[in-house]
């Protein structure tokens, strides 16, 4: 089991409007701040590398999951 207090800081940062969600467009902007080239293409790329339930949109236990088994 994930420890997804670990992870929610990283995805504080990321959801901007705080919904509980990271969109593509959130995880591209955040992208961009950081310096990183990132297009719309990408960032979506990403969400869909992330996202298990295919809804399109990152939850915390999505994030948890994939850096767990991605580490940085
Ligand atoms: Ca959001
Ligand atoms: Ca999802």
């Amino acid at each position: 089991m994930v420890d997804t207090s670990t992870y929610l800081p990283t995805f504080q940062l990321i959801d901007t409007d705080g919904d509980g969600l990271i969109s593509a467009g959130e995880l591209r902007n955040r992208m961009r701040e950081l310096g990183a080239e990132a297009d719309e293409d990408v960032a979506v790329e990403m969400v869909r590398a992330m996202d298990g339930d295919k809804d399109g949109l990152v939850c915390l236990e999505e994030l948890c999951e994939f850096l767990s088994s991605h580490p940085l």
